[in-house]
């Protein structure tokens, strides 16, 4: 059974040069795109992306990091996706929960700045594809 997840390649992987490795890790852990786009996000957007983390320190910060600049968004597809990309991901804080191999392990020196962000729940797939491709 297929099933969909919301990537974004944040502000840090774009200015960075990572859009085609995320890509490219996607498509080799055999992932299909079924949506993809560059965007600079409105901070209303962000604020309903983001919205389980309202009221935490951070809050306010990684607003402010996930707006200043473009980033990809794209839906991934395929036999647990959901799973797979965080798994390609690898855990929030790139440093202390390294996964060698990963995205995040392989890339990321920051726990703000761990490049990539995939829903973690069905739940949260639905609500994040509706947001960020509302004619998906
Ligand atoms: P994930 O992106 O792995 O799903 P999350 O949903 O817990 O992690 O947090 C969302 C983002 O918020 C995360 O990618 C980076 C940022 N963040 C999380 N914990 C943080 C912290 N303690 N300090 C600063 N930023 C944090
Ligand atoms: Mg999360």
């Amino acid at each position: 059974m297929s099933e969909r997840t919301l990537v974004l390649v944040k502000p840090d992987g774009v200015s960075r040069g990572l859009v085609g490795e995320v890509i490219s890790r996607i498509e080799r852990k055999g992932l299909t795109l079924a949506a993809l786009e560059l965007k600079t996000v409105e901070r209303a957007v962000a604020e309903q992306h983001y919205a389980e983390h309202d009221g935490r320190p951070f809050f306010e910060s990684l607003l402010e990091f996930i707006t200043s600049g473009p980033v990809v968004a794209l839906v991934a597809e395929g036999p647990r996706a959901i799973s797979a990309f965080r798994q390609v991901a690898g855990g929030t804080d790139p440093v202390d929960k390294a996964v060698p191999g990963s995205i995040r392990g392989d890339f990321g020196l920051e726990v703000q700045y761990n490049l990539v962000h995939g829903s973690d729940s069905p739940e949260s797939a639905e609500r994040e594809i509706k947001l960020w491709f509302p004619n998906l």
